[in-house]
C-alpha cells in the first residue's frame, strides 16, 4: 500500500501526486492543513521530523523530499516510467527536477507569500513575535525574512529578483520546447511533472499573462498540453480548497499590474 501524506496548496505534494497518477498507481491520502498546523503534531512529526509534505509511506518505510519520492516510485514500480530510459535524456530531465528544487520551489514560496498567504497570515496571527514563536520548521533568520514578505508584500527586499528567477525559468522552459514537445524530449517525463506545479501555480495565481498572449507561445501550448491529460485536474486542481483557490486567483489578480511592470510585461 501507497499512503501520501499530503495538501492541496503544496507544490511539491502535487508533483508527487502527478507522478502517481501518470504511473497509475494507487494510493491512499492523508491530508494534512499544512495552513493551519497539522504538520506540526507530534504523531506526523515522528514521520516527517521535518514537518513538510509530501511524506511517502510504503509498507510501513518512510521515504520524504518530492523528487526522491518520485525516484522511488520509479524504481519500484517501473511500469508506465516517467523517467526516461536513455542516460543523456535522463540526465537532461533530472537537471530540471535539481532546478525546480533548487531555485524554483523558493521562488514559488516567495511569490505565493507576497501575493497571497500573507494576507492569511497578517488576518490570523497579526504580529511577528507570535509568528517567530508559532511552530515551525525554519530558522530564525527564515522567519525573519518571511516576516517582511508578510509585512511589505512586493516591496519585500529580494522579492524582485525572486519573480524574475521566476520568469527567467519560464523563458528555459519555451527554448527547450522549441525543439521538442516535452521539457526533456519527445516524450513526457518527470521534468514535465516537476515543472508543472509552478506553471499551475502562477495560473492559479491569475497571472498567465506570464506566458501567454504571444509572449511564450511554446510554454503556452505545452501547458494546454499538459492540462489536456486526463491526470492533470485529480492531481492539481481537485485537492485545492475552494477557499483558497479563490484567495489565490484574487490576490493574484490584485497584485499583476505590479508584476507586470517589474517584468516589463505592457
Ligand atoms: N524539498 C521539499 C520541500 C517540501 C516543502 O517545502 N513542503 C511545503 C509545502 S510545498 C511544506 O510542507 N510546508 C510546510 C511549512 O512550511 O510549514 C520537497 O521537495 O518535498
Amino acid at each position: 500500500m501507497l499512503e501520501l501524506f499530503h495538501h492541496g496548496s503544496s507544490v511539491c505534494a502535487a508533483k508527487v501526486r502527478f507522478a502517481l497518477e501518470e504511473k497509475q498507481l494507487p494510493w491512499q491520502g492523508h491530508y494534512l492543513d499544512i495552513l493551519a498546523g497539522e504538520q506540526f503534531t507530534p504523531e506526523y512529526l515522528k514521520i516527517n521530523p521535518r514537518a513538510m509534505v509530501p511524506t511517502l509511506r510504503h509498507g510501513g518505510r518512510i521515504v520524504i523530499e518530492s523528487t526522491v519520492i518520485c525516484e522511488y516510485l520509479e524504481q519500484v514500480f517501473p511500469q508506465n516510467p516517467v523517467y526516461p530510459a536513455d542516460p543523456w535524456t535522463c540526465a537532461q530531465a533530472r537537471i530540471w527536477t535539481k532546478a525546480v528544487d533548487e531555485d524554483l520551489h523558493p521562488a514559488c514560496s516567495a511569490i505565493t507569500y507576497v501575493v497571497s498567504h500573507r494576507h492569511a497570515v497578517l488576518k490570523n496571527v497579526g504580529k511577528f513575535e507570535d509568528f517567530l514563536n508559532a511552530p515551525s520548521n525554519e530558522s530564525v533568520e527564515t522567519r525573519k525574512r518571511k516576516w517582511q514578505w508578510i509585512e511589505h508584500g512586493l516591496a519585500a527586499p529580494g522579492i524582485e529578483d525572486r519573480i524574475k528567477l521566476y520568469d527567467r525559468y519560464l523563458h528555459l522552459m519555451n527554448s527547450a520546447l522549441q525543439n521538442s514537445r516535452w521539457l526533456a524530449g519527445s516524450e513526457f517525463s518527470i521534468a514535465d511533472i516537476a515543472l508543472t506545479p509552478y506553471v499551475n501555480r502562477l495560473d492559479m495565481l491569475s497571472m498567465s499573462a506570464m506566458w501567454s498572449e504571444g509572449r511564450l507561445p511554446k510554454v503556452e501550448e505545452w501547458f494546454a498540453r499538459i492540462r489536456a491529460r486526463p491526470t492533470f485536474s485529480k492531481s492539481l486542481l481537485d485537492w485545492i480548497p475552494a477557499p483558497l483557490t479563490r484567495d489565490l486567483a484574487e490576490n493574484g489578480r490584485k497584485s499583476w499590474s505590479e508584476i507586470a511592470k517589474m517584468l516589463q510585461i505592457a
